[in-house]
């Protein structure tokens, strides 16, 4: 019996419901199977010395199961997808390619489409912005073409679903990933339930 469990918000606003880190992390839980129960923080309680002590950096989620913490969306996936063969092949070589895949949604993409939110949610306005954005754009773009091209044709991406493909889904569950990858990227992002 698991006793796991997920630190996530009581409430986000609107713009970014659907988009918070945990639901990444509730996704694998669910293809591994493994039951969970969850920790919702309320105003302030991400910055309070007991949520400090779990995440250093008073973001969401958190995983705590029977003394083991970890945070980091990333680790916490990787470290469900290694109890599930849904989410991790058995053969080492395609184990590997889908943790390849788990950091190329993590530092080759998201850092570029999560940049370009940034710019449109918080900073439209600012004239730095108006000036930095087209070439944010551009980047992002070029990444998520690339993703797409790297799909053309197939429907996961490698031979079938793992947690590469639920990394990268909910990469661009982002709303600044949308836009190129119509097509391309149709099995990737609406292959599984999204959470
Ligand atoms: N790299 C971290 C990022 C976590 C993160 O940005 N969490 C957001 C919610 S999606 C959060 O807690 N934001 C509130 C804040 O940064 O103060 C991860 O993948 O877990």
């Amino acid at each position: 019996m698991s006793n796991i469990c997920i630190t996530a918000f009581k409430w986000v606003p609107p713009f970014a419901q659907g988009l918070v880190r945990d639901l990444r992390v509730r996704w694998a839980l669910e293809e591994a199977g493994l039951p969970y129960s969850e920790k919702l923080l309320g105003p302030g309680e991400q910055n309070s010395p007991a949520h400090r002590s779990v995440q250093p950096f008073g973001q969401v989620p958190v995983y705590e199961e029977d003394g083991l913490t970890l945070f980091e969306s990333g680790a916490i996936v990787m470290h469900i997808a290694e109890r599930s063969e849904v989410l991790l092949p058995k053969d080492p070589a395609q184990r590997s390619r889908a943790r390849t895949w788990m950091f190329a949604a993590l530092n080759s993409v998201e850092p570029h489409v999560q940049n370009l939110t940034t710019i449109d949610l918080f900073f439209q306005n600012e004239e730095w912005a108006k000036q930095r954005r087209p070439a944010a754009e551009k980047l992002a773009q070029s990444r998520l073409e690339a993703l797409a091209s790297s799909l053309a044709g197939r429907d996961y991406l490698e031979g079938s679903f793992t947690a590469g493909d639920l990394m990268m889904a909910s990469v661009l569950r982002n709303p600044a990933a949308s836009c190129p990858l119509h097509g391309g990227g149709e099995h990737v992002t609406g292959a599984r339930p999204r959470t």
